[in-house]
């Protein structure tokens, strides 16, 4: 039976992944780990929750050991926006954090799941089809926090054999928990200000495309990796993956297509677009889907469908 600890348990990603994990392995088997946000009542009813501060490796450690957790999926990150704002603070969290957490899972047996992103590619980066394995020179804190972690997952693994794996995870689209200080928040931004509004004012500009991906799918990569057969496995760390891409216009052209009244309009904040002009147009994801099967199942036009369906009933 497995028992799972999910560090940022109250973000973007973990409060829908955890659901689903619960879904799948019991109430009880998964753990909530929360930080500064308060968890809601669906986290906190469905099962149990713990303070877990990542970088605070005494806390870890004692949480670890209560639960005997054989898995930690580790959630806990600063987003690319704020690391810029405040690149100590992206550091400590994303660096001194997952080394903490990979101690801990080196100590106690644990397998862990971490999440990089597009934001560990660079300028000098191929920009169309990215392939898995390229040049990696980023130029922001957040995207060097992504390249270390990368190297610090493969290390952890090669040399004290912890079972770490990992997708570079595009810009998430979903409707449960907002996003915070990201550079791809305009995509989820937009589909609450089309219902809201009907308009929206984008601080990306028209021609940015950028890899994407709806919750369901990111759910899915992250799962159906930690369920993958180990012995498949070339990469561990760091997959591509990657079920759409698109600009500004062309997500809001898949909006008009359900309210046609709706305008886009853009005011480009200058430190966004230029962490958006030196990640990948597209991502090739080829080596996740032979090795351990990567389908995703949502493109623009079914996400865009669902995401307006469930706001339009959760802002009413
Ligand atoms: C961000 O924009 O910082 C994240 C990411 C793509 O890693 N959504």
């Amino acid at each position: 039976m497995q028992k799972i600890l999910v560090t940022g348990a109250v973000g973007q990603i973990g409060s829908e992944l955890i659901m689903e994990l619960r879904k799948r392995y019991g109430n009880n088997n998964v753990v909530a780990g929360v930080h500064r946000t308060q968890p809601g009542e669906k986290l906190t009813n469905s099962g149990p929750c713990e303070t877990v501060d990542c970088t605070n490796v005494e806390q870890l450690n004692s949480v670890v050991k209560k639960y005997n957790f054989d898995t930690i999926y580790h959630l806990a990150a600063i987003l690319s926006a704020v690391a810029e704002e405040k690149p100590n603070l992206a550091w400590n969290v994303n660096i001194n954090g997952l080394y903490n957490v990979l101690e801990v899972a080196r100590e106690q047996g644990c397998a862990v799941f971490t999440p990089s992103s597009i934001g560990a590619f660079g300028e000098s980066t191929p920009l169309d089809n990215t392939p898995q394995d390229t040049i990696q020179r980023p130029s922001t804190m957040y995207g060097v926090t992504k390249v270390a972690g990368e190297l610090l997952c493969d290390y952890y693994f090669k040399r004290f054999g912890v079972d770490t794996r990992g997708v570079r995870y595009p810009g998430i689209i979903s409707n449960e928990t907002l996003p915070g200080g990201g550079t791809t928040d305009y995509a989820v931004e937009i589909y609450y200000e089309a219902i809201k509004n009907k308009k929206y004012t984008c601080n990306l500009g028209k021609g940015t495309y950028l890899d994407m991906m709806y919750m369901p799918d990111a759910i899915k990569a992250a799962i159906d990796l930690m369920e993958a057969d180990p012995a498949k496995l070339k990469h561990r760390n760091a997959f591509n993956v990657t079920t759409m891409s698109f600009d500004p216009e062309k997500i809001a052209a898949s909006i008009k297509k359900i309210i046609p009244e709706f305008v886009l309009n853009y005011d480009v904040d200058p430190v966004r677009q230029a962490i958006a002009n030196s990640w990948p147009n597209s991502m090739d994801d080829s080596d996740a889907r032979e090795e351990w099967g990567w389908n995703p199942e949502y493109d623009l036009e079914a996400m865009t469908k669902d995401m307006l369906e469930v706001l339009s009933k959760k802002l009413k």
